[in-house]
């Protein structure tokens, strides 16, 4: 097999390899054909193999097994330069130090900072700024109608609001919050040519490391300072791992959420039996929020660990130094996990909430309840602000950006009512 992107031709693929559509032309069918093709399916990711768990239970288990990695060190293709940095999904694993790429007890150190500022307790003090941020972006929803009454909803709300949130938590000045924006666009999206890519993360690291530098020399009230600054008697972060963990949380905060928002609007406007008991009040909410993530998962795949040894799968064997992703997407529509009915989104579903859709074991998302708290305010303001809330154009005519992890709209245009 040819592929441009590696420094050699990786192993065969073999027959029941299923090939991820990195222009994401079918992502339901796609989920299917990965829960086809077994709990643990053979996926090619632009020329690269890997492993991938499609099932809850399965996953589970391995999310907790301390024999994979993070470190990219520990893959094969990797070692052997088979995989380079001229792969388009290398800054998805070589992503610098930081909280995502690190277990064990550095881990540990690496994230606790972290998770404690985002606990559903802490997070109750910043409520209200995330209130007004959504009132301000729902009068620019009303202002940015056009002539025909049509407005993006993802250009104007669902893509700013995470953006400004996660921009108070870490202290990113409102200045660069467009400039961000575009260079993760730039980054997600398969259309970007690597040296581009590869450009625009050489950049954000010169900005994430001054702002690093200018919180060091001047701590204010944010994250960024709190992960700057030693624990009494503790070890602090090196420079690096700030860096790492701005990069990180700013990269995770905005994209996906944005793809939250914007399932649950999607969902609940093709669902009018369902969107009427919400907005009754038979069902709450977090029901709305919860199935979403169950259903239409913000993260398709999730990339990647990789096995110190050789770990066996019911009938499979990861070997020692192959790449393990976990395929959200398709772990939501766990028919064990949710019964026959998986397919269908149900906010009146038992199994709501025994989703795994932020993970689990040590990398479990931080942000989770971030996440919960941001839709939470967002979806009822909407729908409150714009009773009449409609998609401007046939369901079938919306589609998914070309970027293979994440599960991402090009745009939602509607129509206020
Ligand atoms: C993007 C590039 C970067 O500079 C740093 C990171 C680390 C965190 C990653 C992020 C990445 C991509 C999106 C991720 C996020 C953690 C959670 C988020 C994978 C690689 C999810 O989609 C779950």
């Amino acid at each position: 097999m040819n592929c441009p992107h590696t420094a050699a031709a990786p192993a065969d693929r073999g027959a029941g390899t299923v090939v991820i559509d990195p222009m994401v032309q079918d992502l339901d069918g796609e989920t299917a054909r990965l829960r086809d093709a077994g709990v643990l399916a053979r996926i090619d990711l632009l020329g690269v193999p890997a492993w991938t768990v499609t099932r809850h239970a399965e996953a589970r288990q391995l999310l907790l097994d301390p024999r994979l990695v993070k470190d990219i060190d520990a893959w094969g293709l990797w070692q052997s330069g088979v995989v380079t940095r001229a792969w388009p999904l290398i800054g998805m694993i070589d992503a610098g130090r930081s909280m995502f790429t690190v277990d064990g007890a550095e881990h540990r150190r690496l994230r606790t900072k972290t998770s404690q500022a985002l606990t559903p307790r802490r997070l109750e003090a910043i409520r209200p700024e995330i209130e007004k941020f959504t009132q301000e972006l729902l009068d620019a929803l009303d202002a940015a109608q056009g002539d025909d009454g049509v407005v993006d909803l993802k250009a104007v709300f669902a893509q700013p609001l995470p953006m400004r949130v996660v921009g108070m938590l870490m202290g990113v000045d409102e200045s660069q919050h467009a400039m961000l924006t575009r260079q993760y666009k730039a980054f997600f999206s398969m259309l970007t040519p690597q040296d581009e890519r590869l450009a625009l993360l050489a950049e954000l690291d010169v900005f994430y490391t001054d702002l690093v530098r200018e919180k060091t020399a001047r701590p204010t009230d944010d994250l960024t300072s709190a992960l700057i600054l030693a624990e009494e008697g503790g070890e602090p972060l090196t420079e690096e791992e700030v860096v790492g963990n701005l990069k990180a949380m700013v990269a995770a905060g905005h994209e996906t959420t944005i793809g939250l928002v914007l399932n649950a609007v999607r969902a609940l406007l093709s669902h009018p039996d369902q969107l009427r008991m919400v907005l009754a009040g038979e069902v709450g909410w977090d029901a709305v929020i919860e199935e979403t993530l169950r259903w239409d998962t913000p993260t398709t795949h999730l990339l990647m660990r990789f096995a110190t040894e050789d770990i066996t799968v019911g009938d499979e064997v990861i070997r020692e130094g192959e790449g393990l992703v976990v395929s959200y997407r398709a772990i939501g529509r766990d028919t064990e996990q949710h019964g026959a009915g998986a397919d269908a989104f149900d906010i009146t579903r038992p199994t709501r909430n025994r989703h795994m859709t932020f993970g689990h074991g040590p990398h479990i998302c931080p942000g989770a309840a971030l996440s919960r708290v941001e839709a939470g305010i967002a979806l009822p303001a909407l729908f409150t602000r714009f009773p009449g809330l409609r998609l401007a154009v046939p369901d079938e005519e919306i589609t998914k950006l070309p970027v293979m992890t994440q599960n991402d709209m090009t745009a939602f245009p509607v129509l206020l009512g």
